[in-house]
């Protein structure tokens, strides 16, 4: 290549880096799902991401992340460190091209060195023009190599700035979000931890430490039994019937592993990964593992006379699945994500090499461990058989009419619009708080459903019991899409599902019970991101005619703050209280009066609602378990951890 050729390559280059940087801040949405607190912390799964590509190529075997007391992240690895040499065609250091251009990960991928990756899996570049700086430290070849950049843009070229310790080598990348373009940046331990916790997990070769250096906070995750310890954990608050099983192999080119337990639950379980990417909607890996299981265990059934020749009950997939605790990891190369939250895997040849391989190691497994072949027919006999019983259940209440939604219940205050993309439910503790906002709500848009304390606790419960329960009876026919595998989203008759308790410890715990049932009998509710928890206020703070509401203990230091002229001492009382100002503490939503309580809570104009996603079903799922199983210690750590907020945050 000539000089000249080489000089203009580079200003293209350098034209190509500023127009991507453009883009991605322009439409940063596109590129990393959205700007809150999600997109943010998908950040520091994109670099991590990274690290783990190079322990899964053979080179790694640790990371460690720090949230900074600057607010910044850290992620450091200790693979090879990412290549500085001059990349010939754009005449520039190859780290910086890995840092400043769009998918350069695609650019050197002939051999596919990029495995993991996250669900939009954008690479560095996207983190790196997204942040307010950046700055990337390489130990490699014995030296320690260095770049820094701002909202993407390389502040100088990469220099040499000193020599490694003996043997180091790795990456070290450390940003500091854009308060520009994200609404949040504050780094939440739990949520960043919870993802460790997850890839540890899923890739056992690695330890993965994560600390807090602002909240103080510190966890180190390493499991040696990797996603057979996982499906323990999961499994921590039920009684397990066997060993965790183990299947591992490669067919097709599609590694596979799986590990699975059957406990004394009634629902199932089942976490699926692609390339450690959680596929909430499942796809093809996960209807591969499902047919093969019914098949295989049905054969065996049969085939050892564990199902009478003459028996009147057939086994379904569902039978097959009850009380099942699994994790699937696949990894594929180019893997088809589709779906509604994209997380469904779509490619057709996954199916069969999955099924192949579960079909041929479980025979395998069930030949030599008999008496868990025996106890897994078993409980899936007893399964079938409680279907069957909820089955005459279910009609018997259906010929009464009761799940029927022509007959709305009368407790019901529904809306007058009968559109429901529009309309939206308040399911409200308690009648007098459902007074409250039967008269301050909007009739023609919003609905309230009244209920009474503590509802039925569905996980200790079996279905028909459930289909008994009047409380939940009155929810189902309201909410008019049905329940369990005959739940039809498309016919909520809602758009919006908000749950409203009281912010006390028995509020909380209602709203646990009612989450927990929409998650188990409605989860399409949640994964359409239709379910909301309502967020009153905890204080009203008065001063002269002027009424501010507080929703935490930090906004009420604000307003406390502002009202005594931003904190001079001779205007505070004894109790630290500005004079003149008056607090009081709300706790139940019953003593907000309706107008109060369409202000504060209520008017979509001004309130804020939190959405309950189902980011990491797998932690959920595990508060669920946690809150609502049989094991008490579990339980009790939980709450005691999390006493401070008393709440369910997910
Ligand atoms: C804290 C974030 O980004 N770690 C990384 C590597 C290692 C290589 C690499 C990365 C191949 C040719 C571009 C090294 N030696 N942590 C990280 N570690 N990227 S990112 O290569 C990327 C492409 O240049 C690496 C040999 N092959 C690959």
């Amino acid at each position: 290549m000539t000089k000249e050729k080489a000089q203009k390559n580079y200003t293209a280059s350098n034209i190509n880096v500023l127009k991507g940087l453009e883009a991605v801040r322009k439409r940063p949405a596109m590129y990393i799902g959205d700007v809150s607190s999600r997109g943010l912390h998908h950040l520091v799964n994109e670099v991590v991401d990274n690290s783990i590509d190079e322990a899964l190529a053979g080179y790694n075997d640790k990371i460690d992340i720090s949230i900074n007391k600057d607010g910044s992240v850290t992620v450091q690895d200790y693979g090879r460190g990412i290549p500085i040499d001059i990349h010939p065609e754009e005449k520039r250091s190859a780290l910086e091209v890995v840092m400043t251009v769009l998918h350069a990960g695609g650019k050197f991928d002939k051999d596919s060195y990029k495995v993991s990756g996250g669900l939009h899996g954008v690479g560095v570049s996207v983190v790196n023009a997204l942040a307010e700086w950046c700055k990337v430290e390489v130990n490699r070849n014995g030296k320690v190599y260095f770049q820094e950049y701002e909202r993407g843009l390389p502040k100088a070229d990469v220099k040499e700035i000193g020599k490694s310790k003996k043997g180091a080598s790795g990456t070290k990348v450390t940003f500091m979000p854009d308060g520009e373009i994200f609404k949040t940046t504050k780094f939440n331990f739990d949520t960043l931890a919870a993802r460790m916790r997850e890839l540890a997990y899923l890739n056992k070769t690695i330890t993965i430490s994560i600390k807090d250096e602002i909240e103080d906070e510190e966890e180190t995750f390493h499991f040696k039994g990797g996603i057979i310890e996982f499906v323990r954990y999961l499994n921590e608050t039920r009684q397990p019937i066997h060993k965790p099983v183990y299947i591992e192999g490669e067919k097709d080119n599609v590694p596979v592993e799986i590990a699975f337990e059957y406990s004394n639950a009634y629902s199932d379980n089942i976490h699926s990964y692609v390339n450690n990417i959680n596929t909430h909607e499942g796809g093809t890996h996960l209807s591969g593992f499902k047919t093969a299981l019914t098949r295989t265990l049905n054969n065996y059934a049969y085939k050892n006379k564990l199902i009478k020749e003459n028996s009147k009950i057939t086994l379904t997939g569902d039978d097959f699945r009850e009380g099942l605790t699994a994790v699937i990891s696949i990894k594929v190369m180019e893997p088809q994500f589709e779906g509604q939250t994209k997380t469904k895997l779509g490619n057709s040849e996954v199916k069969s090499a999955v099924e192949t391989m579960v079909n041929e190691k479980l025979a395998e497994y069930l030949e030599e461990n008999p008496s868990a072949g025996k106890k897994i027919i078993e409980k899936c006999i007893k399964a079938a058989e409680a279907r069957e019983a909820a089955r005459k259940a279910r009609d018997l209440v259906r010929r009464k009419n009761v799940l029927d939604s022509m007959h709305l219940p009368g407790k019901l205050a529904d809306c007058s619009i009968n559109d429901p993309e529009h309309c939206e439910i308040y399911i409200v503790e308690g009648d007098s708080a459902g007074g409250s906002a039967k008269q301050g709500r909007d009739r023609r848009f919003q609905a309230i459903l009244p209920i009474k304390g503590k509802i039925l606790n569905v996980e200790k419960a079996k279905i028909n019991k459930v289909l008994e329960n009047t409380e939940i009876k009155t929810m189902v026919t309201a909410i008019g899409a049905g329940i369990g595998t005959e739940f039809n989203v498309e016919k909520a008759r809602y758009g919006k599902i908000i749950i409203m308790t009281d912010a006390d410890v028995d509020g909380s715990h209602i709203r646990t019970l009612l989450l927990t049932f929409i998650y188990r009998h409605m989860r399409e509710l949640v994964e359409h991101g239709k379910v909301y928890i309502a967020q009153p206020p905890l204080y009203k703070i008065k001063k002269g005619k002027e009424e501010v509401y507080a929703y935490d203990d930090d906004e009420r230091d604000k307003v406390l703050k502002r009202f005594s002229g931003n904190g001079k001492a001779d205007s505070l009382d004894e109790n630290g209280i500005p004079k003149g100002v008056h607090i009081s503490r709300y706790k139940g939503l019953g003593e907000m009066n309706p107008e109060q309580l369409w202000d504060t809570t209520m008017n979509p104009e001004t309130r804020t609602v939190l959405q309950v996603t189902v980011e990491s079903a797998a932690a959920a799922d595990k508060i669920f378990d946690t809150l609502m199983g049989d094991a008490v210690e579990p339980r009790r750590e939980f709450i005691e951890k999390h006493a401070k907020y008393a709440n369910l945050d997910i």
